[in-house]
């Protein structure tokens, strides 16, 4: 069995995708299962919907791995409620965007098997009982902390028996990475401008800052070992990006919009962040930051 632990867009994504019966949500700690459990509906990319019922795990299942999916903001509380439930050889597979939130699970627990994943598929919920597979994408999952490293591979084919593509990566680090840069570049200025991810790239903010931010991107990922990508490098991915998904609301724009908490602690405000530990400037960052943190609750 497989424990799911937010039972959001994502974790319902999975609950709906890995073999039925194999599957089960983590309650909150505390909280009152007045039901057996969690009963939605899926749209799925192609077959027409389905009906999906997924139990809350039991005090006496011993799940085989826990995805955490959570939002990042959300994660180090939402583990640490349950953790003590899984024996200490249970490997949790991390599914947060951003960076900084892995790696606060992992600098706790690093006698874990702690694992993180890039994905790049996508689910929404329009109606509260309604998961929709939005997007096709790959994921991508790798170890964060040393006893995870030799279970990535039955991970990857134990998630793998799911439609969904998955994939072992040894650098995980550089995924989240690459993910990041994309992140940093679009879902801020949709959320500041309030406009699909394609109506950025005409937007007089964005063309004023875009260069910089992406200089900023560039001398942080080569301060953190991550490659000598340059600056125009690094615009053409996020501008490929913002054309291939033009008509998407980001989902940083779909959190202010439904008056949430975002994730830019973990995008823009983690390379601010890491900017100032290496002495890097990042106005553009920080400008970003606190124009989305005026917008929402956190
Ligand atoms: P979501 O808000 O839909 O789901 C998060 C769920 O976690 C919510 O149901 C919330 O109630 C639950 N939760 C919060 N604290 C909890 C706790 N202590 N115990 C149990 N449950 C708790 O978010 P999402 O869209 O599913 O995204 C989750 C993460 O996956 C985010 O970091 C996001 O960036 C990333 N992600 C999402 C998608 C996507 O398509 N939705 C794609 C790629 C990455
Ligand atoms: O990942 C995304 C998000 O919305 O968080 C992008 C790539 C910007 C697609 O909308």
């Amino acid at each position: 069995m497989i424990a799911i632990l937010g039972a959001g867009s994502l974790g319902r994504l999975w609950a709906a995708s890995l073999p039925a019966g194999q599957v089960a949500f983590v309650a909150r700690p505390g909280a009152s299962q007045g039901a057996a459990g969690i009963r939605y509906r899926f749209r799925p990319l192609t077959d027409s919907g389905t009906t999906i019922e997924v139990p809350w795990l039991r005090a006496s299942d011993a799940p085989e791995m826990v995805l955490v999916t959570t939002k990042a903001g959300d994660t180090l509380e939402a583990v640490a409620g349950v953790i003590e439930r899984f024996s200490a050889s249970i490997p949790l597979v991390l599914f947060q965007n951003g960076l900084g939130s892995q790696q606060a699970v992992a600098a706790r627990w690093p006698d874990r098997p702690i694992l993180a994943a890039s994905t790049t598929e996508g689910a929404n919920r329009p109606e509260p009982d309604l998961l929709v597979h939005a997007g096709s994408g790959d994921t991508w999952v790798g170890p964060l902390t040393e006893p995870a490293g030799n279970q990535l591979d039955s991970i990857t084919a134990r998630l793998g028996a799911s439609p969904l593509r998955v994939h072992p990566e040894t650098d995980i680090l550089r995924r989240l990475w690459q993910k990041l840069v994309i992140n940093a570049g679009i879902n801020p200025y949709t959320a500041v401008l309030d406009c699909p991810n394609g109506n950025i790239l005409s937007a007089p903010l964005y063309q004023d800052t875009i260069q910089d931010l992406c200089g900023e991107l560039s001398d942080l990922m080569r301060a953190s070992g991550q490659g000598n990508d340059t600056p125009e490098t690094l615009r053409q991915r996020i501008e490929t990006v913002a054309r291939n998904t033009a008509h998407n609301t980001s989902s940083m724009r779909a959190d202010v919009h439904r008056g949430r908490g975002t994730e830019i602690a973990f995008i823009n405000g983690y390379l601010a962040r890491l900017g100032k530990d290496l002495g890097i400037a990042t106005p553009v960052n920080q400008m970003l930051t606190e124009r989305v943190q005026q917008l929402s609750p956190k």
